[in-house]
């Protein structure tokens, strides 16, 4: 209860809390209880369990039970259960769930500063995005969480988006003209999909496949491994290979579950997001690879998208960038591309 009405308490006055130092990374007091106590925390996501995501879930699940002797047990609901990704993380903060493992680009409206992975073209490989993601400019971004009653612990992969829809093949930027395509709710991507002329629309994962279905949409973006576990081959016809933006996900647990951890508890529990997080990764990069033979198996028409065309999306959504940039933080952006471009060696 004690901690409830402190949860609450959060909500309601951040500004000065802020102030007594009560932020800032997962170093956030622990509760003065040593050791393990018997208990059980409630992570939900929104994929399937037989996704990477939901492989993921599994494997943290079976890291923590076995470092603590099952004393802590993790109840794990897949699929949207508990609704979507904003849904889960409302819950965090309300102290009604413990852990949710969404996209980032969700919580954009949240905590702006996660809108800086959103902009198309941004990392060439996942170990691009591992190194900004695991490195100092990752970290900052984690560091704003706790203000919102969250604490961050890691960064997994949802991976590169493509595009799939049932009206026509999409391989140059016109082809793009008038298609009504979902989004997650993210400003970025629905202004990037208008200034290449579509018709984009924000919606919860766990409503595609029956917009799809119900062609209230024409299409929608997600990594390949996405569009085969939900089965969006069922309900759509041509799939683009776009790989135009990088979607991580963020390892979430509740900041009051979390304040109510002893030292040794957290470090179990953080340890294990990061070690499940690699195995993740691993698992998803491998489905990624593999799901392209099995979607053509059931059909769908695959088509690749040149790098030409794509230069030509990243003139033409610029402004987009050079708006959204400044508003997230011009210079955690900076920090971003210094890296990169010594990640290549540009300078
Ligand atoms: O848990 C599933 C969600 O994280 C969801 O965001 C997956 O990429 C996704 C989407 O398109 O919404």
């Amino acid at each position: 209860m004690k901690k409830k009405l402190k949860g609450l308490m959060i909500g309601l006055a951040i500004p000065c809390l802020v102030v007594l130092g009560a932020c800032g990374s997962t170093e956030t007091s622990g509760s003065s209880e040593t050791g393990i106590q018997e208990r059980t925390l409630r992570a939900g996501i929104g994929l399937p369990k037989e996704h990477p995501e939901g492989q993921g879930l599994a494997k943290f699940k079976e890291i923590v039970e076995e470092k603590t002797d099952g004393k802590i047990t993790i109840d794990a609901y897949y699929n949207a259960q508990l609704g979507d990704d904003q849904k889960m993380v409302g819950g965090l903060q309300a102290g009604t769930l413990d852990i949710t493992i969404p996209s980032t680009s969700p919580m954009v409206g949240t905590i702006k500063q996660f809108g800086i992975f959103d902009f198309p073209f941004l990392f060439n490989s996942g170990e691009e995005a591992d190194a900004v993601l695991d490195g100092p400019v990752g970290q900052k971004v984690l560091d704003k969480l706790p203000q919102h009653g969250l604490v961050g612990l890691a960064y997994w992969e949802n991976g590169f988006r493509n595009l799939t829809n049932s009206v026509h093949p999409v391989d140059s930027v016109e082809d793009f003209e008038g298609l009504k395509i979902r989004t997650m709710q993210n400003e970025v991507h629905l202004d990037v999909f208008k200034k290449l002329g579509a018709n984009p629309t924000p919606m919860p994962f766990s409503e595609v496949f029956t917009a799809l279905e119900g062609q209230t949409i024409d299409g929608q973006e997600n990594p390949l491994a996405t569009i085969l576990s939900n089965k969006f081959y069922e309900v759509q016809d041509y799939l683009s290979l776009t790989k135009h933006v990088y979607t991580p996900f963020v390892f979430l647990i509740s900041k009051m579950t979390w304040d109510d951890l002893s030292e040794e508890e957290q470090k179990i529990i953080k340890e294990a997001a990061i070690e499940a997080g690699e195995y993740q990764r691993k698992a998803n990069r491998k489905a990624n690879e593999e799901a392209l033979e099995e979607l053509k198996a059931e059909g769908i028409k695959v088509n690749e998208f040149s790098q030409k065309e794509k230069e030509k999306i990243k003139e033409l959504i610029q402004p987009v960038i050079d708006k959204y940039s400044k508003k997230y933080g011009e210079d955690l952006y900076q920090q971003m591309n210094e890296q990169l471009k010594k990640m290549r060696g540009e300078n």
